[in-house]
């Protein structure tokens, strides 16, 4: 996420950190320097403008003020002026209502289905019950689409095979009303612009839905198209939020950093993986921290909560501790990682990780993939006790698993030196990540 802009707002820290002294030239070409990563990152040109504008009024006010260190002063005004432009505080969503009702829209193929399921995981963990209402008649797998989606969350879905969103939309919410339902989450077919009849059916279905929020998904990669449809939708239909996908892309960052000054509405989630859990309330600290390279341990201990087994964790611990830590347990604690997401991603929420130190590091989640399959292809003595892989087992390893031997003899070597760490530390509360380097 981010990667390039953090990669030159790293640049344009580690000049202005050391500035001694505010002067109007360092002013000017610190502007200069954001100007164009903004601009590179496809960030809306009024946006950039003001938002420089801000910052060297800003500066010059510090000019007078004798600080310890001026520099520092320098990056604070930009991190503050970029936690407003992302909206200064996180969101929430709307529940007045029994049940409350949340109207998902967007042009096709931005992740509005997938982002209904992903909600309806997020609000379930407070305890509501939840309907997923399938209002995409058009395309023809959408019903089956989100009946699974529905599935994969344990979450009941309101379908009907007759061609009409309008009296599906009625008949869901008397539905949930009968069946005390807390929240309904209505899936709305995608078009592929804003056109009339999309506002219509939209408005149509807002009219007989009262809905507490009307969420305009998009995708986050598609930067200012984003935020364009978002401001036509919103001049048509007036919405409570955005929520931008595919934010783990390779992504510029300028619809996540133009979109709520343009269209004056918030982003109150983020869609960052394909998975079921990819989704994250949208933090403006947070976010901003991320674009400026500060890290986000945070955001970073949160998932980890989320997607980590505690029950596996715990197990994994106590063999740690008894020193039956195996390779079959490491191959568990390696999927657990790989729940979380990629591993620069991972690793790029840490503070004072450079964006470039992750390039070296070449953290390839490929790595992850072909460990799991050196260790597969081991039969449950070698996993148990990989002392007795010998010269001519690791070529059988190796070849069961199409990597070189070499990486057989790192992968083993490195367990070895896990163990003995792990021997080391007696009082071990909870795993942390070990095994991030390179096999
Ligand atoms: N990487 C990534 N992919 C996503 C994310 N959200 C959705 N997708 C993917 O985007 C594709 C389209 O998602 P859908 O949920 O079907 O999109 P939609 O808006 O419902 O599409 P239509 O109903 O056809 O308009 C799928 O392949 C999803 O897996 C995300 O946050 N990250
Ligand atoms: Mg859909």
């Amino acid at each position: 996420m981010f990667s390039h802009i953090t990669e030159k707002f790293e640049d344009i820290f580690r000049n202005v950190r050391g500035l001694g002294k505010i002067t109007d030239a360092n002013i000017k070409e610190t502007s200069r320097q954001v100007r164009k990563t903004l601009i590179d990152a496809d960030v809306n040109f009024k946006v950039v403008k003001s938002f420089i504008a801000e910052i060297e009024q800003k500066a010059q006010g510090t000019k007078i003020i004798k600080s310890v260190k001026p520099g520092q002063q320098f990056v604070k005004i930009i991190r503050d002026e970029l936690i407003s432009l992302l909206g200064e505080k996180s969101n929430e969503l709307d529940f007045k209502n029994c049940p409350s009702v949340i109207l998902l829209a967007g042009l096709q193929g931005v992740g509005k289905t997938t982002t209904a399921g992903k909600l309806a995981k997020f609000l379930k963990k407070a305890d509501n019950s939840i309907m997923l209402v399938a209002a995409d008649v058009y395309r023809p797998a959408a019903i089956k689409q989100l009946t699974k989606v529905g599935k994969s969350v344990n979450v009941k879905v309101f379908t009907d095979s007759i061609k009409d969103p309008i009296k599906i939309c009625k008949d869901a919410i008397i539905k949930a009303r009968k069946n005390k339902i807390d929240i309904v989450i209505i899936d709305t077919a995608g078009r592929l612009h804003v056109d009339e009849k999309m506002m219509q059916e939209v408005r149509e279905i807002a009219n007989c839905s009262s809905p507490n929020e009307i969420l305009f998904v998009a995708d986050g990669m598609s930067g200012q198209d984003a935020v364009k449809s978002a401001k036509l939708f919103h001049e048509a239909i007036p919405l409570t939020g955005t929520i931008l996908t595919k934010m783990d892309g390779d992504n510029r960052g300028g619809a996540a950093i133009s979109i709520t000054r343009v269209t004056g509405v918030p982003i109150k989630f983020i869609g960052i993986s394909e998975n079921i859990d990819g989704l994250e309330v949208f933090d403006p600290k947070k976010i901003a921290d991320r674009i400026l390279g500060f890290g986000d341990i945070v955001s970073l201990v949160e998932k980890a909560q989320n997607v980590i087994d505690k029950d596996i964790t715990n197990k994994l611990n106590k063999k740690i501790k008894s020193n039956k830590f195996d390779l079959d347990d490491f191959k568990i604690q390696l999927q657990q990682i790989r729940k979380m997401g990629s591993l620069s991603g991972i690793i790029g929420m840490m503070p004072g990780i450079n964006s470039k130190v992750i390039k070296k590091m070449n953290m390839d989640d490929k790595q992850i993939i072909w460990t799991e399959a050196i260790i597969n292809s081991m039969n449950n003595r070698e996993r148990k006790n990989p002392n007795i892989i010998d010269g001519s087992r690791r070529l059988r390893i190796a070849k069961g698993s199409g990597r070189p031997v070499q990486d057989v003899n790192t992968l083993l070597k490195q367990f070895i030196q896990m163990k003995k760490m792990m021997k080391k530390m007696k009082n071990i509360k909870n795993l942390n990540f070990p095994m991030f380097g390179k096999y």
